[in-house]
């Protein structure tokens, strides 16, 4: 594989000339009734009704763009991956965020959604969703990672797309009410210090929470995008916990109960711990970590043009904001800084850019990202160095794509 010198970097990256971008000449383009300089046969006849669909849905030409499931040895899949390599900005449209469901998404009406708030407080109490909903509300912009995102990826490249190695990642705007508004009205004890979560579908997803979290910014949300939440994400009501790992954020939330201790439930005992070297594990790793990858140019992805390209990806830290992103062309050796998307917001993403030419060298496309608590996102050497190879959960490691001089875009480790 060439390697860049330095000069080369500058050269390829440096001042554009955006002359190779040009659009083709109005001579040669005729050939086609609906193309220039004709008329097109949609100008000259009226277009489709007003509320066909009355709900509407994305243009027939991109249909393409949908979730895809992970393989699944058992009967049913137990999850679905957002197309990051189709998406702009920052927002996943409700359509595309990923799911993941341990037993199914039930259906659950709003009449009979009750959430209940008991153990050390001076008064349990049962809330409908008309009481929940009369709370003082706010609106924030957060992603939610599952903690299984890219775990695939950490022995050997496996996903072909960025859908596969870094979709379970989604960024909705959550309205809702603030999780410490709500415990006042029960009372919460002094000396109650967690916070057990559980679903109310049919896998009883359970978790402890450290109070700190739940004082902060824990919210209870019911709308995502401006509409109520999506059965799949937990309609009609959900726990969310901003960075913390998705499988805290309990869908379908049925109990809250407050106590002295963690549960020690399943998924925080033989699920969502870390096995490391000695033997031991890691356990209660709430935060999702630093993390980025480029989504375009991106794994599956063939680049046909030489010239202009533009390097596009995301980052996004459990722990607040992002403060920098770096993108290397050369498997790590130079790194040049990306261009940041505002707005920059805390625990959620954010968009990177780069300008690049690409002249049909070969070429290993890699993004590193730093957030605002010191954090810098390791190489998967770094990673293994400090876990070993028996962890599954939190793998955070540069991802690197391969452009061969064709064009092709693969998966590899560098
Ligand atoms: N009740 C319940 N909550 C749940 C789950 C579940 O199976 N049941 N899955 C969790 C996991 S593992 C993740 S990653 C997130 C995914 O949220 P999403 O499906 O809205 O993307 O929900 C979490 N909350
Ligand atoms: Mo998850």
């Amino acid at each position: 594989m060439s390697r860049y010198t330095r000069r080369q970097w500058l050269q390829t990256s440096g001042a554009l000339s955006l002359a190779s971008l040009s659009a083709a000449p109005v001579e040669t383009l005729a050939g086609s009734e609906n193309l220039p300089p004709n008329i097109p046969g949609w100008t000259k006849n009226m277009g489709a009704p007003f509320l066909s669909p009355a709900y509407g849905a994305p243009s027939l030409y991109e249909q393409h763009v949908k979730r895809a499931l992970l393989p699944h040895p058992g009967p049913y899949p137990t999850a679905s991956r957002t197309p990051l390599q189709s998406l702009h900005g920052i927002i996943t449209p409700n359509g595309l965020v990923f799911e993941r469901h341990h037993a199914g998404f039930p259906a659950i009406s709003p009449q009979d959604q009750r959430l209940m708030i008991h153990g050390m407080v001076d008064r349990p109490l049962i809330f409908t969703m008309e009481e929940i909903a009369r709370f003082p509300s706010e609106s924030k912009i957060y992603f939610i990672e599952c903690s299984g995102n890219s775990a695939l990826e950490l022995k050997k490249p496996t996903g072909v797309t960025v859908q596969d190695t870094h979709g379970m990642v989604s960024c909705c705007e959550w309205t809702g009410v603030r999780l410490s508004t709500v415990l006042q009205e029960a009372g919460v004890h002094k000396d109650a210090s967690w916070l057990l979560a559980e679903g109310a579908d049919a896998s009883s997803m359970t978790r402890s929470i450290p109070m700190s979290k739940v004082m902060d910014d824990a919210m209870l949300v019911y709308a995502q995008n401006g509409e109520m939440l999506r059965p799949e994400q937990g309609y009609p009501l959900r726990l969310l916990l901003p960075g913390f790992e998705g499988n805290m954020s309990v869908k379908w939330l049925r109990r809250l109960k407050l106590g002295s201790q963690p549960w020690q439930s399943r998924e925080e005992t033989s699920a969502y711990t870390d096995l490391l070297p000695d033997g031991k594990a890691l356990q209660f790793t709430f935060h999702m970590e630093v993390k980025s990858v480029i989504t375009s140019p991106s794994g599956g992805q063939k680049i046909n043009n030489h010239g202009f390209h533009e390097i596009r990806g995301l980052a996004w830290s459990g722990r607040g904001k992002i403060k920098s992103v770096e993108v290397s062309i050369d498997g790590g050796i130079h790194w040049r800084p990306a261009a940041i998307q505002e707005p920059v917001l805390s625990k959620a993403l954010v968009r990177f850019r780069l300008p690049w030419k690409w002249h049909g060298e070969t070429a290993l496309i890699q993004s590193r990202a730093t957030d605002e608590s010191g954090h810098v996102q390791p190489t998967r050497q770094q990673l293994i160095n400090e876990k070993g190879l028996n962890f599954y959960y939190h793998n955070n490691a540069i991802q690197s794509w391969l452009i061969n001089t064709e064009g092709d875009v693969k998966n590899v480790h560098s």
